[in-house]
């Protein structure tokens, strides 16, 4: 399947503890993406970055909007907006949006925007569930609460730049979970997802779990949104992201789960919107981090070995 990518910068940090997150997205430019996609037979157009205000440049004494611990729910709002008017946008040109970060709570503008005029699907490629609510939020940080905003849980059913009530819950599949807060677990045992772990990678495999997660996704929605956070990744291959856990998938399996989502595209135009956050090149050797951001995205978008 060869597409019109439309490529949307989202240099955002205040959903993370750390700083440096937001330059991801010049870094996983330059690690060459957009030659990646184009090689892999699609056209892509990178659109630049949103503007996004540095954390210098804020006003720290503007008011806040209450969400319980949610931190810099103000900026996050902001984002989250531009960034689904942008996907919006995209989809609306007939193109392809994918979104680079940035930390993770770019997510909830990635998914309410592929969402506004679609029943949306997801697979959700983390280490991490990402379904904490402010109220159940150890650390605060948005990028920890994507899932949580756009299902509208807890306070978050109140913010309708949050809330899209065209992603449901039984159409998200994570692959890969492998650290999950007290109160986070209880979330996830209760809802609706189908969460594949670790545990479920190395008793299956790869290719079958990536296969399951591909049903739960398309199954009676028009389409699905692929989020790759890089610290899916073990640490060894991928050591510039701001909260690395040990046992994450290798190489290999992350390529061949991106090459499976392709080849079902290919299949099936299953595709509607896709983001890669959580590149932080502070953290980052040589790059590495980001070059294989941009690798699994190319291999999501056709590439192939031959
Ligand atoms: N679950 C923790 C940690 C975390 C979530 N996502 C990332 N880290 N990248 C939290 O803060 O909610
Ligand atoms: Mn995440
Ligand atoms: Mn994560």
């Amino acid at each position: 399947m060869s597409r019109d990518i439309h490529l949307i910068g989202a240099p955002m940090d205040y959903g993370a503890d750390r700083r440096g997150v937001d330059m991801g997205t010049s870094a996983i430019r330059y690690a060459g993406l957009a030659a990646a996609l184009e090689d892999a037979g699609n056209t892509c157009i990178d659109l630049g970055d949103l503007p996004i205000p540095r954390a210098e440049e804020r006003d720290p004494d503007a008011e806040q909007p209450s969400a319980g611990n949610a931190k810099f729910l103000r900026e996050v709002k902001d984002v989250s907006t531009q960034v689904a008017d942008s996907v919006d946008a995209t989809l609306e040109d007939g193109a392809f949006p994918l979104i680079l970060g940035g930390d993770h709570s770019i997510a909830i503008g990635s998914m309410a925007g592929s969402a506004r005029n679609a029943d949306l699907g997801a697979i959700w490629f983390d280490a991490h569930a990402d379904l904490n609510t402010p109220e159940t939020s150890p650390s605060g940080n948005v990028h920890g609460m994507p899932l949580a905003a756009v299902l509208g849980r807890g306070e978050f059913a109140d913010y309708e730049w949050a809330y899209a009530p065209r992603v449901r819950e039984e159409s998200i599949a994570y692959v890969g979970l492998r650290s999950i807060d007290d109160q986070e677990r209880e979330l996830v045992r209760e809802s609706e997802m189908t969460a594949f772990t670790m545990s479920d990678i190395d008793e299956r495999d790869i290719t079958a779990v990536v296969e399951d997660a591909l049903e739960v996704a398309t199954a009676g929605t028009d389409g699905i949104h692929v989020s790759l956070d890089l610290d899916w990744l073990d640490p060894k291959e991928a050591p510039g992201v701001g909260t690395p856990v040990r046992g994450g998938v290798t190489y290999r399996e992350a390529h061949s789960a991106l090459e499976l989502v392709s080849q079902r595209d290919a299949a099936d135009d299953i595709l509607r919107s896709m983001d890669v956050v959580e590149v932080n090149p502070i953290l980052d050797e040589q790059n590495e981090t980001a070059k294989l951001a941009a690798e699994l995205t190319a291999s999501a978008f056709g590439k192939r070995i031959l």
